[in-house]
């Protein structure tokens, strides 16, 4: 820890350490072995941190502060110096854990500091090396099929701007590939009226999240205190399974509510378009996740993407929570065997930047029409490049795999041993979550593997969500297990 330290503290590599890192793949050099809580959580010093953001904000939200930099790897160092094992980094936008030396030199080459230091407007004026770094960083890992991008800063703006794309892409279609527009759509638009500004919808799934921006806030499903006082647009909600665990014992029923669900979806686009207010498009997350971890099986998205497909209706894919590797693949959706790609897929988090990946049809054919001032940032890019290439050199999915099937075996075990406590274990990689037999008991488990050094998240009502760093190994996962037996024992 010591050696790490004064590393971090003069921010410079020495290049033998680094060397030395390099040679010990999926290791973070200097992590704690453990974690260590020498106060009572939250301690002293957060709760006059928390006190002082309080009079500046609305601060409820803020579980610790962090000390940057002493936390390291897979461990979050707090403001009073307590040492976690992070089961829910950042919820979940850290990809390669705290302080990783590639990301933290990435800026002693004077270029990519100058590409920090002067940002650009990257719609207007971006550097000469921009589209050279989209195709060799994002399109390295784009979606196949999806040949396209636009980056943006955060995930909601990320939905957000994908929606207008499928709405110019949508009313292209109605007008017959025209791309000029009509006077009076020109005039009406001003007016916030149709045509100009058509009514037309995106369907989103009971259960869902896909941001807290205007159009966002109307796909998200999860939970009213998001929405509560916000108008919202009249487009339309469907059911999203609702699975029993154990699979294997459920399929039948599971079977039936994927049927229920997309017949229901069918039956909705139908309608709204009776209503005048047809469906544009639908988006999913391929793992409900703030939601409260709900998973849906390939055949479920198989027939979604057949339903759209139909009907003339974009699938939009969310894979802000889920993209970049957390479930073993780089992105979720690739477990669901489409027989073609989705037409956008969105993403963020542990992508570093926002943005969102598509075809050539859903590329405007006038500029500003999906457009900001930053449009995203350069320094990301930088950053992203060199976890993406830590995780394939460092063969991370792999890895999350190989801890992935740890963590879901113990949890299967510990379900056994406390099955009046929880149940219901699921999900792919280490994006796993389970449920408890209600919230109150839910948060203090969750609060007892804070108090015992693990941070994990809550979702839903019922849910403990895990969402590790890519680089969570095995020994990792034991000390999860370990603290969850210990956090259910002491309920
Ligand atoms: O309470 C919140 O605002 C939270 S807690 C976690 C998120 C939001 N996740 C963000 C998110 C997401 O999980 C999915 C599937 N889609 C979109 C978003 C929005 O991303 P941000 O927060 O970057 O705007």
């Amino acid at each position: 820890m010591l050696q790490l330290n004064n590393w971090l503290m003069k921010n410079t590599v020495p290049t033998l350490i680094y060397k030395n890192f390099r040679a010990l793949s999926t290791t973070v050099p200097c992590e704690p072995s453990k974690p260590s809580i020498r106060t009572s959580v939250p301690g002293p010093k957060t709760l006059q941190l928390t006190k002082d953001l309080n009079s500046l904000q609305q601060a409820g939200s803020v579980q610790l502060f962090a000390d940057y930099d002493k936390s390291v790897g897979n461990y979050f160092v707090d403001a009073d110096g307590n040492e976690y094992l992070d089961a829910f980094t950042q919820i979940s936008s850290v990809p390669i854990g705290y302080n990783h030396p590639e990301l933290l030199t990435a800026f002693e080459d004077q270029h990519n500091l100058r590409a920090l230091v002067n940002r650009p407007a990257l719609g207007v004026f971006p550097s000469t090396d921009w589209p050279h770094r989209l195709k060799n960083v994002l399109l390295s890992v784009a979606p196949e099929g999806l040949d396209h991008i636009a980056t943006m800063m955060c995930g909601s703006c990320s939905n957000e701007n994908a929606y207008k794309a499928v709405f110019m892409w949508y009313r292209k279609k109605e007008r017959g590939g025209k791309i000029d527009f009509t006077p009076e759509e020109m005039n009406s638009c001003m007016l916030n009226q149709s045509p100009g500004s058509p009514n037309l919808s995106i369907l989103s799934f009971q259960g869902s999240f896909h941001g807290r921006t205007f159009g966002a806030l109307s796909t998200t499903r999860s939970k009213p205190i998001h929405k509560l006082d916000c108008p919202a647009f009249d487009w339309p909600v469907a059911p999203f399974p609702r699975y029993k665990y154990p699979l294997e014992e459920h399929q039948r029923e599971n079977q039936e509510d994927d049927q229920k669900c997309l017949e229901q979806v069918a039956n909705i686009i139908d309608e709204y378009k009776k209503k005048s207010n047809p469906v544009a498009g639908i988006i999913v997350e391929p793992i409900q996740s703030e939601g409260g971890d709900y998973e849906a099986s390939p055949e479920f998205f198989q027939n979604l993407q057949k339903i759209c497909k139909q009907k003339g209706v974009a699938l939009i894919i969310d894979e802000v929570q889920t993209g970049c590797g957390p479930t073993g693949k780089m992105w979720c959706y690739e477990h669901f065997n489409l027989p073609s790609p989705p037409d956008v897929l969105t993403f963020s988090k542990k992508m570093l930047t926002g943005g969102f990946y598509f075809s050539s049809d859903f590329k405007p054919a006038q500029s500003y029409r999906i457009f900001n001032t930053w449009m995203g940032d350069p320094g990301k890019l930088i950053l992203l490049e060199r976890v993406l290439q830590v995780i394939k050199q460092e063969n991370l999915l792999f890895l999350v795999n190989k801890s992935g099937k740890v963590l879901k075996d113990g949890l299967h075990q510990i379900e056994k041993e406390f099955p009046t406590l929880i149940n219901s274990v699921r999900g792919r990689g280490t994006f796993l979550s389970f449920n408890s037999c209600n919230t109150e008991v839910r948060d203090k488990i969750n609060n007892n593997m804070r108090n015992n050094g693990v941070i994990g998240g809550v979702c839903g009502e019922i849910a403990i969500r895990l969402r590790p760093a890519l680089v969570f190994q095995p020994k990792h996962a034991e000390i999860y297990l370990d603290t969850l037996r210990r956090s259910l024992k002491e309920i």
